[in-house]
Parts: C-alpha cells; structure tokens; sequence
C-alpha cells in the first residue's frame, strides 16, 4: 500500500518524454489534439492522469483513445473515457491541461501533487485502465509513451489496440457494468458486432433487404470494423466498403470520410465512378464516430443527408414506435441541437418534438439529451446518438403490452436500446439505425431527404492570433467579445432573406469558425465571406489570413 506518488519512477520516466517548450497545450472539447509529432509528453502525461482518474473513482476502468478523428492524417489526439463510456467530467480538464503544462519534470511531479491534494485521490486505490488507437502512423509511438505513463503509476492496463472511438467507449461502459444488473454487454470487439448485429437482425425480420449500402471508410479505422460487421450482418445487410486504404501515405481523410462530404457538400472523387443514381451512400469519419448519407438523384444532382436529417428519421420513428406501444404517455421523446444545425431541420423538428439547442461538444449534446426519457442528439457533422434514460430501460422491460401492435413496438424499442450506442455517437450504429428506418418505412433517399428541404449554408473558418478572444453566449449563437463585433454582423445578416450566421471559436483548432445560412445558395456562400471578413478585419494581426476560399 502506498499514499505518496512514486516520484522518482514518475521522474525518470517523464525524462524521457520532455515538453516542448514552446507548446501551450489545452484540453478541449476533443481531448488534446494538434500535430502528432509534438504530442508525446502530452500522451505520456495522459496516462498518469488515466491512472490518477481511475484510483479517484475507486478503481473503475477509464478509457484513454488516441485518435485525432477527420482531421489531417499529421494530426493526432487523445482524449480520456469517463467509467460510463462517457466524456471526461468537466472538472479534469483543466487538470489535464494544467499537468500538461508543467514545464520540467519537477514541475510535473509537483501539479501532480497538488492534484492528488486537491481532488483528494486515495493512491492506494488500484489503477485499470483500457486503450484504444486510430490508424494514424504516430499512433504506435504515441502509445508507447502512453503506456510509459501507465507504468509510472503501476496501473493495469488493457491495450484494446486498433479500433474505432466508439468500440473503446464500448469496452469502457462494458468493463465498468460487468456482472452487474446494469451490463452493458460483451467486453470484447466481437461482443460489440454480436450486440449491433443481433439488434439489427430483429429490427429488420420480416423487412424486406435492403439494397447494398455503399460506406466510404475514410481510409481508416472504420474500415476495418465495417468488414467485421459486414461478416455479423451476414446476408441481412450488404455493405459495399470503399476508401479502405489504412496504410497507403497521407490517405486518411484526404478528399474522402464525413466531414470532407458535410464541409465540402460534395461526392469523395473517389466514388464517382461507384454511386449509381438513386443508390444510397454514406460516409465515416477517421475514427469512425461520425456519419453522413447522400445519394445522386436521376441527373446525377448530389444531395447530402447529414446529422440533421438523421435526427429527424430517427426521431420521428422512434415517436410512432412509442405510439404505438401505447406508452405515449410515459415517455417523452426530445431533441438536442447546436447553432450547426440546419435552421430548416430546427423548424421542422420544433413542431413536432421538444428541441433543445445547446453549445458545440459532445458533453452539452449528451448532458442535454440524458434530461430527457429518450434524447435524440446529432451535429448536423453527422455525430450524435439517441439515449434511453434508465427508468425508461426499466419501463419497457416491465410494460405489459395488451394487442400484438403494442408487443411489436415495445420489442422494436427495447432492440434499439440495444442497437444504438448509449455511450457516445457512433457512425456504424447510426448506420445500422438509418438502415433500420428506411426499411421499416420503404423510405429511398430521395424519400428521406424530402422530409424538410435544408437551407443553403456554407462553414468557413478564419486563422486568428488569438482565438480566445472570441467568447460567446446563448448557446454560442453570439459574440460577446471583441465588443461590437456582433453588431455588425447583426447589420451584415439583416441585408439577406432567411440569413442567419454566426461566430465562435474552434475548440479543436486555432480558429474562428463562421457560420452562415440563406435563402439562397449565392446568398448563403456571401454572407458566409462577409461575416469571415469582419472576423479577418477585427482580428487583425500579421498572423491572420484572409479568407480566400472556403474550408
Ligand atoms: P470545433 O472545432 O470546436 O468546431 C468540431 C466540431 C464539433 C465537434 C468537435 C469534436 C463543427 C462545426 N465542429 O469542434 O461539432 O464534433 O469538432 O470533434 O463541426
Ligand atoms: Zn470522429
């Protein structure tokens, strides 16, 4: 048993993995993340704080994922895994980003300490933790200096190897309701494709089959776990797999994966020779985590289903499914937005469910939807996920259905608690989920897409000096600083019909991102120019750039 840090294990090992000193790393929304190769005293730290994390919580397993998600393939990132599956508690991000932060490995030893003293860790406690990685070529070093600061602590560790964010935030939640009444399932890879499969197969019984899905991977992650579960799903679903190039140089999401198709509104080059018109498609992001759908209409025209499009199919479906189970009643069905979200999509959503539009990062998303008995939750980028309170979980597994409809229904609800992931969104899921409405509905995309018709909108982003001095309120809808600027932008969205932009700060790069939707495509794509040049204008600054071209 020992109560004090293991300084001088602790101080050899950090030796070996220095700070660079001219780095100021912070903990966002997205965990660490910036380019790989500056990052391996930030990993190294990330697994003392891992081990510190789990003996605060009594020995429950913390998850660590080492992914830097759709950005660059240079980039790289991590991020910690609460007991639950679910994003680090607010409290230690700044923990992480202070222990960061230390200069020298006296320096660290000593925000440790003060650590240890403040959230009053217990280090006699056992220390288990679980990672995960990408595919990116800096994971294996980062990793390896992950594991040193497992060592520094004598933590138990679990190295889950390559697997997608969602399947680590699955083991997570898996390891930590073990034998319990709450187990969340099999802690293992297989586990996670027999629970999604077998939920799916219900889902679908009786349905007829769908036509092949063709599913860009990004050329990461993902697409070694949409073959694993192209095997599971046997001949129920056939999943057409592209960009699956986990190895080639640089070509993790390069012109290819969900956000490249929701920022550029364009088809990957690379399946242009592959979609039939009126086929339906969809794309992964590099950690598999985020997911959008498109099709080409009869001229060939693209048309992009994304986050917003999926929370209205889902949650329209799972409102008549509690209808019919006669449990309308009982519980509650409601959304969670951000300012991304399509103003067409809010409109449409607001007369039929509660909507809830909350800031960026998943946290908000999740804390927002967990308030309701079932909370619906997507980025308009395509991530999010739909959460079934427990005494919802609790309802539907006791509920005495009286007519075969209702059985029906109640045995439909309870195999998509199954079905979507109740601890982070999860591209392969959603998929599945997306895959179970539209053959429930005999819906094609086209069918889909004509729930609301979006408003054009265009995302820019501007290179600041400082992005912190952008700050926002109203869910980040406004700026309240640099003072003056929201006024003007204000004047700028009153010259255009239906226009609606607005301004914030990246929480994962170093830049102020811009918003803006229109009435119409040109309007949209001016307004969006306009806005990013008073941001330029009043940043100011040698290292800004002026926005040139959208992206
Ligand atoms: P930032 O960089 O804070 O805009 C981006 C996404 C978020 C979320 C995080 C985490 C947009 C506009 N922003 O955040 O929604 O997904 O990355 O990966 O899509
Ligand atoms: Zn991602």
């Amino acid at each position: 048993m020992t109560s004090s840090l293991p300084t001088k294990l602790i101080q050899s090992l950090s030796d070996l993995h220095p700070k660079p000193s001219h780095i100021h790393f912070q903990y966002g929304t997205a965990g660490f993340r910036t380019l790989g190769s500056t990052l391996d005293s930030a990993l190294f730290r990330v697994g003392i704080i891992a081990a510190l994390r789990s003996k605060k919580l009594d020995g429950r397993t913390i998850g660590v994922m080492v992914t830097a998600s759709h950005n660059p393939e240079p980039d790289n990132g991590v991020k910690l895994v609460d007991p639950r599956g679910e994003m680090l508690e607010a409290a230690w991000e700044g923990h992480a980003t202070t222990i960061s932060n230390a200069s020298t490995s006296s320096d660290l030893i000593e925000a440790l300490e003060s650590l240890v003293q403040t959230a009053k860790i217990d280090l006699s406690k056992p220390a288990n933790v679980v990672y995960a990685r990408d595919t990116r070529p800096s994971g294996p070093g980062l990793v390896s200096a992950l594991e040193d600061g497992f060592k520094a602590m004598s933590a138990t560790s679990r190295n889950a190897g390559v697997a997608t964010t969602p399947i680590l935030h699955y083991l997570v939640k898996c390891i930590n309701t073990k034998g319990t009444k709450y187990s969340y399932g099999d802690d293992s890879e297989e586990g996670y494709y027999r629970k999604l499969s077998t939920s799916y197969k219900k889902l679908v019984a009786g349905k007829a089959v769908q036509p092949p899905l063709i599913v860009d991977c990004a050329n990461g992650v993902g697409a070694l776990a949409a073959e694993q579960l192209n095997e599971y799903l046997g001949d129920t679903l056939q999943l057409v797999l592209e960009n699956t190039s986990i190895t080639t140089p640089g070509a993790l999401n390069n012109a290819c994966g969900a956000d490249y198709v929701k920022v550029s509104q364009k088809l990957p080059p690379s399946l242009s020779s592959v979609l039939k018109p009126g086929q339906r498609a969809c794309s992964l992001d590099g950690d598999a985590d985020r997911l959008i759908y498109y099709y080409l209409d009869d001229r060939g025209v693209f048309h992009m289903l994304d986050g917003d499009k999926i929370a209205a199919l889902v949650a329209a479906f799972i409102v008549d499914l509690v209808k019919v189970a006669g449990l309308e009643d009982q519980i509650k069905v409601g959304v969670v937005q951000t300012a991304y979200a399509n103003g067409a999509s809010t409109r449409y959503l607001q007369e039929r469910l509660p909507v809830k539009c909350v800031p960026t990062g998943v946290k908000h998303l999740h804390h927002a939807a967990e308030r309701y008995n079932v909370g619906v939750y997507f980025e308009a980028n395509g991530h999010g996920t739909v959460l079934f309170s427990q005494p919802t979980l609790d309802k539907l597994a006791e509920y005495q259905p009286s007519t075969p409809a209702q059985s029906r229904a109640v045995e439909h609800l309870v195999s998509l608690t199954e079905l979507i992931n109740q601890t982070v969104g999860d591209a392969l899921s959603d998929m599945l989920l997306v895959e179970v409405v539209l053959a429930h509905k005999s819906y094609s995309g086209e069918e889909w897409n004509s729930l609301y018709v979006d408003l054009p909108n265009r995302l820019a982003k501007v290179s600041v000096p400082d992005r912190n001095t952008f700050r926002t309120e109203d869910a980040e809808r406004r700026l309240v600083s640099p003072p003056g600027l929201q006024t003007k932008i204000d004047e700028l969205i009153n010259r255009y019909q239906g226009g609606r932009s607005f301004v914030r700060p990246s929480g994962t790069e170093d830049v102020v991102r811009v918003y803006a939707e229109a009435a119409l495509r040109t309007q949209a794509d001016e307004l969006a120019m306009r806005v990013a040049g008073l941001v330029y204008d009043e940043a100011g600054g040698e290292a800004a750039s002026r926005p040139k071209e959208f992206l």
